[in-house]
């Protein structure tokens, strides 16, 4: 038996959850009633997906991407009472910055969000000359601030750890093309002030086995464990008839997360429901949030489904470590 390993960070007894299908054999499962927002869910858009939810005074809140039917993405906010029923505000987020340039965007997808200390920050794909990371704060989820682009284009995955390591503000993130990606690998560069932005370091690379051999981007922050940070991300496959986007999962150094202690060599979960398979991009699982109930161990992970729709999947922090170490291969 393996020493069971467990998540370090706080209680969430209202996390959404639903126990493993009798006889389910994988890690990650999913939410039986998926999706959970479905297609045109709101006047303006024709989809939401590949979104951030995160707990906020005893219910959850979120930033999503809202694809509208111009074919832009901007972002919007949702709130939850349970974490699946989610509202969202028909109107996009105004963001608010006292810098003309700043306020240049062209659009802006992809969102996650990260609390660190008292603080909640928003990081997206940014249209500010080619994809960017943006990064927006804020306390209340009334008010955003926008602040600095973290990086020069062409790059995408902004995914900032939820503490401090080593006295830095840490950010992964995913240099790549402007146009639709064709290769990615995973990088990290740390802060003092969430402005500056430098010492960037190669984490992980595609290649290897091909569910992961075109490219991989961060996907949730991660998540801090007695085993190191559980990082989980998409990896993309190539085939004769375009991308399939897969979800796997590494487990970082703790002190330095560049150095990977463990990848799987398979993927957790890959496109095989119809919300997943059939949409404006088929074939796409995208994970974007993970929030966690920390004594339990228990993890649900919010999802796009091929470029339309918003899911939830769930893991056990203790499988999901055992299953890693056991399907690894660091290269
Ligand atoms: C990537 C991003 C994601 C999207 C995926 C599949 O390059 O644009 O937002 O889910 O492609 O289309």
């Amino acid at each position: 038996m393996s020493k069971k390993q467990t998540i370090l960070g706080n209680a969430l007894t209202n996390l959404p959850w639903e126990d493993k299908p009798a006889g389910y054999p994988e890690v990650v499962w999913r939410y039986s009633k998926n999706p959970v927002i479905d297609i045109n869910p709101i006047p303006c858009a024709q989809g939401i997906y590949n979104s951030a939810m995160v707990p906020y005074n005893g219910e959850f809140v979120g930033i999503f991407r809202a694809d509208y039917k111009s074919g832009m993405p901007h972002l919007h906010f949702g709130r939850s009472k349970d974490g699946f029923k989610i509202e969202i505000e028909h109107d996009p987020i105004k963001l608010i910055t006292d810098d003309a340039e700043l306020g240049k965007f062209y659009y802006q997808y992809d969102p996650r969000v990260c609390k660190v200390e008292d603080t909640y920050y928003i990081t997206w794909c940014n249209g500010y000359h080619g994809p960017t990371i943006g990064i927006a704060r804020t306390d209340d989820f009334k008010k955003f601030y926008q602040m600095e682009n973290a990086f020069l284009p062409f790059n995408r995955n902004g995914v900032l750890f939820p503490r401090k390591v080593n006295g830095m503000y840490l950010m992964l993130s995913r240099p790549s093309d402007d146009g639709h990606t064709p290769f990615g690998d995973i990088y990290i560069s740390e802060s003092p002030d969430m402005i500056h932005w430098g010492k960037h370091r190669f984490v992980m690379g595609r290649g290897g086995q091909w569910w992961q051999g075109t490219k991989i981007g961060a996907g949730p922050n991660p998540i801090e464990t007695t085993e190191g940070w559980l990082l989980i991300y998409h990896g993309v496959l190539n085939t004769c008839n375009g991308f399939v986007y897969n979800m796997g999962a590494a487990i970082l150094d703790i002190d330095q997360p560049w150095k990977v202690r463990y990848r799987t060599n398979r993927y957790l979960l890959a496109p095989e429901m119809p919300y997943e398979m059939i949409g404006k991009v088929p074939n796409v699982v995208f994970p974007c949030a993970a929030i966690f109930d920390a004594p339990t161990g228990r993890i649900a992970i919010y999802y796009g489904g091929a470029d339309t729709y918003t899911c939830l999947a769930f893991t056990q922090v203790d499988e999901l470590i055992d299953f890693i170490k056991k399907n690894s291969e660091v290269f």
